[in-house]
């Protein structure tokens, strides 16, 4: 029997449902295998726990979390804390905690999914988001705050170190599919030092794998092609901000952003990776009963097959296909389908 040892922080709003569905759909999966299990361990770090205790990880969490093979997250954003401070108390601890430098975002069409994008079937891209630094790397700061020459700054830290290591990941990542296409997005014209820096290791590192066809374009001129020339594209590498926007892009040009799966990896597994939905807390719709909670099936399969579990993967992507094929979807998609209806219909078809 394999046995993997998941640790689950479901977080806030439409985190909870989704999280609660993939959990279940991974139970039927382990079921239906008979020499497969999961030993799930539930945290409640999230929004209200911070509002009860005045804090998202209790001392010694992270530690805590390290020993698990993989963790399975839902979602961070509250109305009653700040985003700033809900993102950057949970979701980025854990990333930047763990040094979960590779984001990895995949983008398709499923089965039976409308998207409104003329040519959208030939959508079938990989995201690359830079995760540890650059916009993201929390340097700046605010003086005379409240006074009418106030001051704020977010400064951009990129190490040649942490460019180098995120462009070998996709390059590498560019190598194992089928097209071996790399796009590098960067916006080199306007911002000269940083972006120069991704430029220019980009281009050292291309050296080491003259089997990838690679070109550049500066990000907003991407989104255009994204949008007219989906089929020119395959591999996307591009910073940490960059990269965040044109994943919901391409999620939204996708179908939904309620079926867009992420893997934070750690990819020296010296900390254990995060698997989860693209999608935020969606207060809005919380506790309807109708959050999509395809994105957080997906993102299971990205988890198997990290965990080395190929077959499960398999056999669970083919049931979302399934699925989603079959019609039977959430509002978003433009059905009627519940959350709880979408699971046991996975789950059903899992058991068969
Ligand atoms: N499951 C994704 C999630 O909870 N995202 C919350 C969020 O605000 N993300 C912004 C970011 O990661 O940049």
């Amino acid at each position: 029997m394999r046995s993997h040892r998941i640790a689950v922080i479901p977080g806030d709003g439409i985190g909870q449902e989704v999280i609660e569905a993939g959990k279940k759909v991974l139970s039927a999966l382990a079921e239906k295998s008979g020499d497969l299990c999961f030993e799930f361990v539930d945290f409640d770090w999230s929004s209200q726990r911070y509002l009860e205790k005045g804090e998202y990880i209790p001392a010694g969490g992270l530690d805590k979390l390290s020993r698990f093979d993989a963790i399975y997250f839902g979602a961070v954003g509250s109305q009653d804390v700040p985003d700033h401070i809900s993102l950057w108390e949970l979701r980025l601890a854990i990333c930047q905690g763990f040094d979960q430098y590779a984001n990895v975002r995949p983008a398709r069409v499923l089965p039976g999914v409308n998207s409104r994008l003329k040519g959208a079937e030939s959508i079938d891209w990989i995201i690359v988001r830079e995760n540890s630094e650059g916009e993201y790397s929390g340097n700046g700061g605010r003086v005379h705050q409240g006074f009418p020459d106030e001051v704020g700054t977010e400064v951009s830290v990129f190490t040649k170190k942490g460019v180098e290591r995120i462009h070998r990941f996709a390059f590498q990542l560019a190598q194992s599919r089928p097209r071996k296409q790399l796009t590098l997005v960067t916006k080199s014209n306007a911002q000269r030092y940083g972006m120069v820096l991704w430029d220019e290791v980009f281009f050292e590192v291309a050296k080491d794998y003259p089997d990838v066809s690679i070109d550049r374009e500066l990000v907003d001129a991407v989104t255009t092609r994204m949008v007219l020339k989906p089929e020119t594209m395959d591999v996307i590498v591009a910073t940490n901000l960059h990269a965040d926007i044109l994943s919901d892009l391409a999620a939204a040009l996708s179908g939904s952003l309620g079926i867009a799966p992420t893997a934070n990896l750690n990819p020296a597994r010296t900390f254990p990776s995060m698997f989860e939905p693209i999608h935020g807390s969606a207060f809005d719709i919380a506790g309807k009963g109708i959050a999509n909670p395809v994105g957080s099936f997906w993102t299971a399969v990205m988890m198997l097959e990290h965990l080395g579990e190929s077959t499960a993967a398999e056999r669970l992507m083919a049931a979302i296909e399934r699925l989603t094929a079959s019609g039977l979807q959430t509002k978003d998609l433009g059905g009627t389908a519940t959350t709880r209806d979408v699971t046991q219909a996975i789950c059903a078809d899992i058991e068969r």
